[in-house]
């Protein structure tokens, strides 16, 4: 029998990512203005600034700008997310990094789906946010057993997906047609139901316990809560939405603006209120649910562990000046003057070992590799324009970001504490597997770039 032709997993990831896009636009029209928005701000950043461009275009970035995005779902049992990471495996996504939200005041425990291979991002780069709802902070144990019920009747899979979800797990992937298939059975646990699946009282116990507890028990599906396209000018986005009609988040969430950027920096338009029937009532006309926004973001360098502890402790500094009340500076001058002391150079970012780079023979390297000693230093091969360095990219998300995009769009402002609880293992054998670490991967991008450039230096003068 002949081997049936597969689609490779970028490929359905490209189409499902793509569907979910079409399916938001539909579900929240404001989405579509945003995406119109960025592809503004996108075209007149890289007009102005011919380097950027020029970057991007080496790297394979500007490639893969258009189709890049990432959404967020949120749920509620180990079962629901452990299937999810069968789901997503279909499409070449695996769980990447370990987020802890209920130091935020945020009852979740997150990770995020996303390619992991430098081909596969450069493909398309689409990740999926994945927060699981920890039932154990909810303080009173009838509700809790009563939200644990809920929960378990549900089931958030058509039987299409499943099927083949199994399929794809047994034969090593999926054809044409069935891959197609897979996108649209998939595509339904990511739908919003405006049919709540419980009465008014209950809602509203669970709105009591916490917003986000409603959120994720009251409905068939952890429908998808916003898609951010990635913006290269997030100031000139934001500054840009109320002219298009989107109530923008006050703040920018991240590092600030600067001439190299770092990690991610994020902004959103608040939630939508959309009608929700309860199971007691005849209509829409007594329900409504503020949960879908959406959310742009700008993605700089990814930073390596002792540039991630200045970023923290930077952050963290802006953070404690902000109950100093109304003498403080504001947000983003407090933030400006702190990030004075992170390096904003790609050479000193470099040199200290704050960020992560991805070297590359330039061209004139590899036309004097004959006559290059492969093991010079690698900060003297750039000097002498014979290796590049091009940031690597930042791929994933930030906790107390995140917490300030899930508070701004929870609406109320009713603050919960929750004690500091990381339990990593506790999600990961919800999840039924390991996470990667964001770092390692990273670090192992760099040094499979330099071990390449060795080899290409090293070969030709051998
Ligand atoms: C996820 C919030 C986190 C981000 O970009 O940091 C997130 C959520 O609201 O479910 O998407
Ligand atoms: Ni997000």
């Amino acid at each position: 029998q002949p081997t049936p032709a597969f689609v490779s997993s970028n490929e359905i990831r490209t189409r499902f990512s793509r569907a979910m896009s079409e399916m938001y636009r539909k579900e929240v029209p404001q989405y579509g203005s945003l995406i119109e928005l960025v592809a503004d701000v996108n075209a007149q950043t890289l007009q102005a600034s011919p380097e950027l461009r020029a970057q991007m275009e080496r790297t394979g970035e500007l490639e893969r700008l258009d189709v890049e995005r990432h959404g967020a779902i949120r749920v509620g049992t180990p079962q629901e997310l452990s299937t999810l990471r069968r789901l997503f495996a279909v499409m070449g996504m695996e769980p990447v990094g370990y987020y802890d939200l209920s130091v935020a005041g945020v009852p979740v425990h997150s990770t995020a789906f996303r390619p992991v291979s430098d081909a596969a991002l450069l493909a398309n780069p689409f990740r999926v946010f994945t927060s699981l709802l920890r039932l154990e902070l909810i303080a009173d144990p009838a509700l809790r057993q009563q939200a644990s019920d809920i929960l378990a009747r549900r089931n958030i899979f058509t039987s299409e997906a499943l099927t083949l979800i199994e399929r794809a797990e047994t034969d090593g992937g999926l054809g044409d047609a069935d891959a197609n298939r897979f996108v649209q059975a998939a595509l339904e646990t990511f739908r919003w139901h405006s049919d709540a699946t419980v009465d008014a009282a209950t809602y509203d116990a669970l709105q009591k316990a916490h917003r986000l507890i409603a959120d994720v028990v009251c409905f068939k599906g952890p429908h998808i809560n916003h898609l951010t396209p990635r913006t290269l000018d997030i100031d000139a986005a934001q500054d840009g939405m109320p002219a298009r009609g989107m109530d923008a988040k006050d703040v920018v969430e991240g590092p600030p603006r600067r001439a190299c950027p770092i990690l991610l920096r994020q902004t959103s338009f608040k939630a939508l209120k959309e009608a929700i029937r309860f199971t007691d009532a005849a209509d829409t006309s007594n329900g409504a649910h503020t949960a879908r926004f959406g959310e742009i973001e700008q993605r700089g360098v990814a930073l390596t562990h002792k540039g991630r502890a200045l970023y923290d402790e930077l952050l963290a500094q802006v953070r404690s000046m902000g109950s100093a009340g109304s003498a403080a500076p504001d947000y983003t001058t407090r933030l400006q003057q702190a990030f004075v002391q992170f390096p904003d150079t790609h050479t000193a970012l470099r040199k200290q070992g704050l960020a992560f780079y991805r070297y590359t023979l330039s061209a004139q390297g590899q036309a004097q590799a004959a006559s290059v000693d492969a093991s010079a230093d690698l900060e003297a091969l750039i000097a002498q324009g014979l290796v590049h360095a091009e940031p690597i990219t930042y791929e994933d998300f930030l906790p107390v970001s995140a917490a300030g995009i899930f508070q701004s769009n929870l609406g109320g402002d009713e603050q919960k504490h929750y004690q500091a609880n990381a339990a990593q293992q506790v999600f990961e054998t919800a999840l039924g597997a390991q996470v990667h670490d964001e770092i390692a991967l990273y670090a192992d991008a760099q040094a499979r770039s330099m071990a390449a450039v060795r080899a290409a230096l090293a070969g030709v003068a051998a």
